[in-house]
């Protein structure tokens, strides 16, 4: 799943596709490199980010997505929290709703998910972006966040979302200390384990940084970025959300090689 973030303030590509042809010019080069879904944001979940308008979202992403189902049939996610948007995205064409808050941020959500009839991405977040990375506190983490995606599943499910249409997804750096997240991507087989598809979104965040200091620069964090895209793959997750395509894919399709090939000499 390659990123698109349509925003002025998005931790490491914002402002960077704010003009539509800009937008276009880095969808196809992502598609090119080997995605097969685009994930197409309007607001920016960075921790302290300031909230946008419902209006202001379909106004940044619209156009995109009208372009962009034009001229390819790859599928596209809308990467947002609020139904409306969801809404006149799923009309204009996209096919998955990323929703970093579970379906909880308007009392309506798990209904329009059920009616849109879209795939939806369920992801875990300890508290709300602005305050998130304040004082995050777990007893266990994987358990929480298990316990945490299995019952929003069941919250979906009973408003009319069809078992075969939910993501999961840990929420990486969402509401999480380093030893946070790299305990849930130590354990990512316990979420796989749940039976949902498995969405990972570790790409160029600040943890590896923590890691590794000299990748202080978001864009400076591909390899980190890559090694957490390879738990993730190890572990069985079924898609990773990231900046870097090219990068990402060759390395699964040596990763899945001597999977393969591992498999074959058993
Ligand atoms: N992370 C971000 C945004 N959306 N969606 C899912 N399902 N999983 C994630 O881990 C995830 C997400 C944050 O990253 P980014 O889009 O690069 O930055 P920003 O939120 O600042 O736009």
């Amino acid at each position: 799943m390659g990123i698109l973030n349509l925003t002025p303030d998005s931790f490491s590509d914002g402002g960077r596709h704010a003009h539509p042809a800009a937008a276009l010019e880095q969808a196809q080069r992502l598609i090119a490199q080997g995605a097969d879904i685009l994930d197409i944001g309007g607001e920016s979940t960075r921790p302290g980010a300031d909230p946008v308008s419902a209006e202001d979202e379909i106004a940044r992403t619209l156009p995109l997505i009208t372009a962009l189902r034009s001229i390819s049939d790859i599928p596209l996610s809308i990467d947002t929290m609020k139904p409306a948007v969801a809404r006149a995205a799923v009309a204009a064409g996209a096919s998955l709703w990323n929703d970093v808050a579970a379906l909880r941020y308007a009392p309506e959500a798990c209904d329009v998910a059920a009616e849109l009839g879209c795939q939806v991405v369920l992801m875990h977040m300890q508290g709300e972006p602005r305050t998130m990375q304040a004082a995050p506190h777990y007893d266990d983490v994987t358990a929480e966040v298990c316990d945490f995606l299995a019952g929003r599943a069941q919250a979906a499910m009973a408003a009319g979302v069809a078992r075969e249409k939910i993501w999961l997804d840990p929420g990486i750096g969402f509401g999480k200390t380093v030893d946070h997240n790299l305990a849930l991507l130590a354990r990512l087989d316990d979420v796989v384990a749940l039976g949902f598809p498995v969405l990972l979104g570790a790409s160029r965040k600040r943890f590896i940084a923590a890691l590794h200091p000299a990748a202080d620069a978001p864009d400076a964090r591909a390899p980190g970025s890559i090694a957490a895209a390879l738990a993730g793959a190890q572990a069985g997750v079924a898609a990773v959300r990231v900046h870097d395509v090219a990068e990402t894919v060759q390395a699964l399709d040596v990763w899945g090689a001597i999977a393969n090939a591992a498999g074959a000499a058993a």
